[in-house]
């Protein structure tokens, strides 16, 4: 499958794509800059056992010396969870420079789509997708990986989005895209950190073996894209409302003080409603991120 002189698999991941074993892709924005280490690093190998244990192969993605790495070493997560924001955080637009640079970098949800796409994987667990952030109608942020689904063909398991976005807007973006929006279990689309937003999805399923039905599908149709499967957060983990909405209002207004701008914006937030939390939000992050490890295996062991 791969052909790439680009590509690095590794062993385990080269021996899963060849003998056609389930494969789980997982990024590395969500490592260095998602959360603080070193619980970034033990969560990126728990969800590497998790993915194990679900009957799938764990394939984490970056761009380390140049080379786009589909599969890393434990040695190679812990490098990136202690060197965090140092690391250049790559979507699109950064690969083939860092390429021809031969740097490193931690690869986005559009990126690691692409890194998937290259390897012959189709399915891909994180946490939440970048989208159309509030008030993007003045400044234009909108997420690369909106863009990426509407064309590279992985389908991604996120718990949907943070309210740090416009989540109408992100909705109404992806319509227009034409991304499948398939809510597990759920007809409404999950907030992250809450298992509801009051938004409707335009799909529910209920199970996997139905969602690998219509990834087969979207590939028959000659569909170039992805689809985004939404996973809420389990009950026991989700936050109350109120707190995690004033943290997000709070965090935002204060990005805007700041002038925080473009892909420092997401990572900024994120941290902030980390402490405004006191912490709670990032149990909640990495709980969130194990269930949708968890819905990706099993997706994968049906296609
Ligand atoms: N949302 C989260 N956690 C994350 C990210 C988003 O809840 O770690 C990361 C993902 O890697 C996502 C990226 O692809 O931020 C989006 O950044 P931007 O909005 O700059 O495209
Ligand atoms: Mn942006």
């Amino acid at each position: 499958m791969n052909n790439n002189s680009l590509v690095t698999l590794s062993p385990e991941v080269g021996d899963a794509i060849e003998r056609r074993l389930p494969i789980v892709a997982m990024e590395s924005t969500i490592i260095s800059h998602g959360m603080p280490y070193p619980q970034n690093a033990e969560t990126a190998k728990n969800c590497e056992r998790i993915c194990r244990e679900n009957g799938a192969v764990p394939a984490t993605c970056a761009v380390i010396g140049g080379k786009i790495c589909v599969g890393l070493t434990e040695e190679q997560i812990d490098y990136l969870g202690r060197e965090g924001q140092k690391v250049t955080k790559a979507s699109r637009r950064d690969l083939p420079m860092l390429i021809a640079k031969s740097m490193d970098g931690a690869t986005t949800v559009a990126a690691t789509m692409i890194a998937a796409a290259l390897a012959g994987i189709r399915v891909f667990a994180t946490g939440g997708i970048g989208g159309v952030h509030r008030g993007a109608e003045t400044t234009m942020d909108i997420s690369a990986d909106l863009e990426e689904l509407a064309e590279t063909p992985v389908c991604v398991v996120c718990a949907g989005a943070k309210s740090i976005l416009d989540l109408n807007l992100t909705m109404e973006y992806l319509e227009t895209k034409g991304v499948p929006v398939i809510g597990y279990g759920t007809d409404e689309l999950p907030a992250f950190y809450t298992r509801k937003s009051g938004i409707k999805v335009p799909w529910r399923s209920d199970a996997p073996e139905e969602i690998a039905e219509a990834i087969r599908a979207s590939k028959e149709l000659g569909y170039p894209g992805g689809m985004l499967v939404v996973n809420p957060i389990p009950e026991e983990y989700s936050m109350d409302a109120d707190v995690i909405n004033k943290a997000i209002d709070d965090a935002v207004e204060e990005a805007k003080k700041k002038g925080i701008k473009g892909k420092e914006t997401t990572p900024f937030l994120l941290a902030k409603i980390k402490d405004l939390t006191g912490g709670e939000s990032l149990v909640s992050n990495i709980q969130l991120v194990y269930n949708n490890v968890r819905l990706a295996a099993r997706i994968a062991a049906k296609l």
